[in-house]
Order: C-alpha cells, then sequence, then structure tokens
C-alpha cells in the first residue's frame, strides 16, 4: 500500500508540471498586435513665381511693374501688376511661371478673364505659347510659363486709373 500511494502522488506531481509547461507555451503563442495608424494627404499649392516684365515705353516716362501678392506664407496665389503714367502707345508685356509647388499633379479647370476697360488691349494670358490651357495638367512640381500684355490705345483718357482682374482654378489631376 505504501508503495502504491508514493507512484500516485509522484505521478501528480508530472501532470501538475506538465500542465504548467503547457499553459506557458499557450501564453507564448499570444500575442497583442497594435496598430497605429498613419495616413499623411498630398500637398496642394500652386504658386506664380517671380513675374517678369517687358514694355515699349517710347517716350520713356511710363513704368510697368509686377510682383506676387503672399495671402500667407509660400502662397503667392495674386500677381499684381500696376502701370504707372501710361499713354497710347505704350505697352507692357508680363511673363509669369504658374508652379505646381504640390506633391501631386494639377489641372486648370477653368480660366475667367475680367473684363478689358475701353481703351485698353489686353493680350490673351497665354501659357506654354497657348498650348496650356484649361484642362491642362501641370506635373507635380513642375511649372508653365504664361504671359500676357497691356496695350494702351489712342483713346484712354488721362489721369484715369484702370483695372484689369482675371482668375484661374486648378484642382487635383483626374488620372
Ligand atoms: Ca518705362
Ligand atoms: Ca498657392
Amino acid at each position: 500500500m505504501v508503495r502504491r500511494i508514493r507512484r500516485s502522488t509522484i505521478f501528480s506531481l508530472i501532470a501538475v508540471v506538465a500542465l504548467l509547461g503547457l499553459g506557458i507555451g499557450y501564453a507564448q503563442w499570444t500575442e497583442t498586435l497594435t496598430i497605429n495608424g498613419s495616413v499623411q494627404t498630398a500637398s496642394f499649392d500652386v504658386d506664380f513665381g517671380t513675374p517678369n516684365v517687358s514694355e515699349v515705353d517710347p517716350l520713356e516716362v511710363a513704368n510697368c511693374s509686377a510682383n506676387v501678392n503672399h495671402l500667407a506664407p509660400g502662397d503667392s496665389n495674386v500677381l499684381n501688376v500696376a502701370v504707372t503714367n501710361a499713354y497710347p502707345g505704350y505697352s507692357c508685356t508680363i511673363t509669369v511661371d504658374i508652379v505646381n509647388n504640390s506633391s501631386i499633379d494639377v489641372e486648370m479647370t477653368s480660366y475667367s478673364p475680367g473684363p478689358v476697360p475701353t481703351g485698353l488691349t489686353v493680350t490673351p494670358f497665354e501659357c506654354d505659347g497657348g498650348a496650356f490651357q484649361v484642362g491642362s495638367i501641370i506635373a507635380a512640381t513642375e511649372s508653365v510659363t504664361c504671359n500676357f500684355g497691356v496695350v494702351v490705345g489712342a483713346d484712354t483718357s488721362p489721369s484715369t486709373n484702370y483695372t484689369l482682374t482675371a482668375s484661374a482654378q486648378f484642382e487635383v489631376a483626374t488620372p
């Protein structure tokens, strides 16, 4: 009887140890996975570059200047052109890049020239020699060179301020 009890005790201990071992093994095969989400959207920013001006000023009294307006740091969405002391026969041409500072391609979706005051002639805002138009795409980080001109006609009035506006809209290019 004494021997049997011992055997059974020893067997029980072994069984317990074996179960503990299984428990440890099972824990090692159970892991918690953590997902850290991070989504970065593309940057979108179209700007005017630094404009250049050339003029036909036979009397050499007029002046034409152009600059970009920074609505926010690095955001050059407005091109300002000022012509002073203009007279019939004077003309000024502005050349400016439209720069796609986005990380994605952008498409010009519309261009809206404003009304041209009587007495002035405004040559069309032309980009890439006319090849770039509504529906055209500027690839990421690329640019397109545009120009337009203002010609002062014979029927302008002295000491008058003429106002010109135009706008172009861009959006993410659809493939
Ligand atoms: Ca001048
Ligand atoms: Ca911009």
